[in-house]
């Protein structure tokens, strides 16, 4: 396997992908034409909606989940096509949670990937039903989209994965932990608990529903991607949060500082900047550690953790 050591894993001997750059902007439009065919036409009645459904779901972003479906889908030998279905899946539910995230009842965000967030540019009433139709449309992708396994038992497997890393046990429980932590000291444990459920759950559930598409995934690589998909997922969280302390405004595209001012625990106001920093770069060398199993089919997946914990945005 062809070796190329990262600064932040140097241990792991993992090949990455020589491409990944123009394979991360092939997949992120793939991305933006599958979400822009299955989204209803701004045109369509009501109009209003519609405009702000699309407003919201193709307004940028990294296309973080769906890129990690693409990866995995490639470690396994499984064609991008037989996958978009999960991809839009995985990004319509993130994308309402945003929309749901930055209501005034949560975290009251102005800003989203540098515009104004939906409730901004539409209405209160606009964004929470562009939240509930985007989480809709997210599970009718999957039952009846195309880019999708034929086969009916794989697509109510998808449903469940997504349903499970969606509900009280994932994403909506760890939101409803992070809203009662406003103002409290947390543990170690509750942190990380908090971050698995409210980011981790649906990044892992990009990973597992992808594999969920293989014919035939055998079980250590299942394995391999469950192990890898939960320390990515918190690494991910972690440097998020390292952001909102050290990034820079203009390539966030929103205001830093939020956690703080919202008197909100998160990774490093438990254990301070150091040690969150190094705690993310073991996850990340867990990540790639896992991926061995995989061999050099999985160096767009190695790749894609890089990128995870490396991004300035
Ligand atoms: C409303 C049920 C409900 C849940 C909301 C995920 C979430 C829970 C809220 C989003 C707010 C937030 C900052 C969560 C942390 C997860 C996270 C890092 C979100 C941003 O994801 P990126 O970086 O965003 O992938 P882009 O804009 O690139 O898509």
């Amino acid at each position: 396997m062809r070796k190329t050591m990262s600064a932040t894993a140097e241990s792991v001997e993992i090949s990455r992908d020589p491409q990944f750059q123009a394979l991360l902007e092939r997949w992120q439009s793939r991305i933006e034409r599958e979400l822009a065919a299955r989204l209803p036409p701004a045109t369509a009645r009501p109009t209003r909606l519609h405009e702000a459904l699309r407003y919201s779901a193709l307004n940028g972003g990294k296309r973080v989940r769906p890129t990690l479906v693409y990866a995995t889908a490639s470690a396994l030998g499984i064609a991008d096509g037989n996958v978009d279905g999960v991809a839009c899946a995985v990004e319509l539910i993130h994308a309402y949670s945003l929309v749901h995230d930055d209501l005034p009842a949560m975290d009251d965000d102005d800003l989203r990937r540098g515009r104004p967030t939906c409730h901004k540019a539409f209405d209160e009433a606009t964004a929470i039903l562009v939240g509930d139709a985007l989480q809709v449309l997210a599970f009718e992708t999957l039952a009846s989209g195309p880019g999708l396994p034929a086969d009916a038992a794989i697509r109510l497997e998808l449903v469940r994965l997504l349903a499970v890393a969606s509900g009280t046990g994932g994403m909506a429980g760890g939101q409803a932990l992070d809203l009662a932590a406003v103002g409290r000291q947390l543990s170690l444990a509750e942190v990380e608990e908090m971050h698995a459920r409210k980011t981790g759950a649906l990044i892992h559930a990009s990973v597992m529903m992808a594999a969920a598409c293989a014919e035939r995934a055998a079980e250590p690589a299942t394995r391999a991607l469950d192990e890898f998909a939960r320390a990515i997922g918190l690494a991910f969280q972690i440097q998020d949060d390292l952001l909102d302390i050290e990034g820079d405004v203009a390539l966030l595209g929103k205001a830093t500082g939020a956690d703080r001012a919202h008197d909100k625990p998160t990774y490093p106001s438990v254990v301070g900047v150091e040690v969150a920093r190094r705690r993310m770069h073991e996850l990340h060398a867990r990540a790639l550690a896992a991926l061995a199993v995989l061999g050099s089919r999985a160096a767009p997946l190695a790749s894609v953790s890089d990128w995870l914990v490396l991004r300035k945005y």
